[in-house]
């Protein structure tokens, strides 16, 4: 099969030009209306919502065009059990400081709770029957879930990664990846932060001795290669 790469910084990725609907796939990471809808948590902690809703158009575009390709297409949503059994004391606390307890009710729910409103993924980004959804209790799609086993199983090499938020759950899932060997690129105009420094520092971080994570590019020039 013909190699194929896509502009990114701060190399042209894959590092190895293998990008096929086969071994890549697209994983959108906890949007969610917690993370980006009037009255959930982000909502709750007072940030603004404009910053974490601005990736839903293109991460709704690039989604699109990756699934009529036949990409692997896969969804993370972060919450708790009813009972909070998996729900760390500390992150619980850390939550109730900033006003928006998780496991407490809200406009959307209890609060980053499985099965409640808010936990929801957002009507715009909904998963197709049959694609993947990975619950997740922390910030990585990795640790104590099956996502390995299942990018295993498929033989997936690569991950395009966007959604929510850029500096925590998208840079958590990216060095989780990344330690395990697979080849990252992280969406800039399709993931968001809180605070749009963060954002920024998140997306440097990438670049750093070459690519210590892996790459970074708009879903512009992702779409621009699939063509
Ligand atoms: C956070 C996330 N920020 N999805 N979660 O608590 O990034």
């Amino acid at each position: 099969m013909a190699r194929r790469f896509v502009e990114a910084k701060p190399y042209a990725w894959p590092y190895n030009g293998e990008l096929h609907p086969e071994n890549t796939a697209l994983v959108v990471i906890d949007m969610q209306t917690d993370f980006c809808g009037a009255g959930g948590y982000v909502d709750a902690m007072g940030y603004n919502l404009s910053l974490t809703r601005a990736p839903i158009e293109p991460i709704r575009k690039v989604m699109a065009t990756m699934r009529a390709l036949g990409f692997h297409i896969m969804h993370t949503r972060e919450g708790h059990r009813p009972d909070l059994s998996d729900l760390p004391a500390n992150k619980r606390w850390r939550s109730r400081q900033i006003g928006a307890g998780i496991g407490d009710p809200g406009p959307c729910g209890r609060i980053l709770v499985r099965g409640e409103p808010g936990w929801e993924i957002v009507p715009e980004l909904i998963p197709l029957p049959g694609e993947v959804v990975i619950d997740k209790p922390g910030k990585g799609s990795f640790y104590a879930t099956d996502l390995e086993l299942i990018l295993r199983t498929r033989r997936i090499d690569n991950l395009v990664l966007c959604g929510i938020t850029t500096d925590v759950c998208v840079h958590t899932t990216l060095r989780e990846a990344n330690d395990r060997g697979f080849e990252c690129l992280v969406l800039s105009d399709s993931t968001a932060a809180t605070e749009h420094g963060n954002h920024l520092a998140a997306l440097k971080m990438i670049t750093m001795q070459h690519g210590v994570f892996g790459a970074h590019t708009d879903s512009g020039s992702l779409l621009h290669a699939l063509r």
